[in-house]
């Protein structure tokens, strides 16, 4: 299959070598109450991506692709959490303290969830990430390799944080990269433009960008 107007060039990928990965659509960043409001940040941002990324989802799904789904979480106990982390600034709540919705990104709290209309299905890969990357100190590398993947689709947020950070990664150890622009997004939008330019410059030093709309009709004639 071929993206014809991803930028900075087309996009070649194999379905059965791709992933989609989606990158910590959970309640903690999406919902008033969560860690991203906590900050101070407007959470309707994020939440207008829901519906393009429902639907590439779906579309995925459909045609039997790979889904891996990573949420920010740390253990109870914040053994993971390195005080750098959680010491940084002056948030109203920190990484641990109870929120309207639970601790603040510990594993198992409501706040931790996937929002509903994302949540994985039976069988589909989670991985709970420590760091804003989804590589480091999970087994997600491990996973891809055994079942083949060498390309990955990016959704989700925040798109110069956690979904920059693991393309990065991901670009690292190898893997071809496209990030759906309208199904990622940034309290910032500044930043989200700045991070898509960054990484399909210098001939997608990074990865590369497209929309959604470009995909879904690939998908429908598979
Ligand atoms: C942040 C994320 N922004 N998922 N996390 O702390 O981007």
């Amino acid at each position: 299959m071929q993206l014809n107007q991803a930028q900075p060039f087309p996009y070649n990928f194999e379905l059965k070598s791709t992933a989609l990965v989606i990158i910590d659509m959970q309640r903690d960043f999406i919902e008033p109450g969560g860690f991203g409001e906590t900050l101070g940040n407007d959470v309707s941002l994020l939440q207008a991506i829901v519906p393009a990324c429902q639907a590439v989802l779906e579309a995925w799904r459909g045609v039997g692709g790979l889904v891996v789904h990573t949420r920010e979480a740390h253990r109870a106990d914040l053994a993971d959490c390195p005080p750098a982390k959680r010491n940084r600034g002056n948030p109203s709540l920190r990484i641990g303290d109870m929120g309207a919705m639970g601790r603040i990104l510990i594993a198992g709290e409501p706040g931790n969830q996937f929002i509903a209309a994302l949540a994985p299905l039976p069988g589909e890969i989670v991985i709970d990430k420590p760091g804003k990357g989804a590589f480091y100190a999970t087994p997600l590398h491990e996973l891809l390799q055994q079942e083949g993947i060498t390309h990955l689709l990016f959704m989700g947020v925040t798109t110069e944080v956690c979904v920059q950070t693991s393309m990065r990664e991901a670009n690292d150890r190898g893997y071809d990269s496209l990030l759906l622009e309208d199904c990622t997004e940034s309290y910032f939008p500044a930043f989200k433009a700045a991070a898509l330019e960054m990484m399909r410059a210098q001939g997608a030093i990074v990865g590369w960008t497209a929309a959604s709309g470009q995909l879904l009709p690939l998908l429908q004639d598979c």
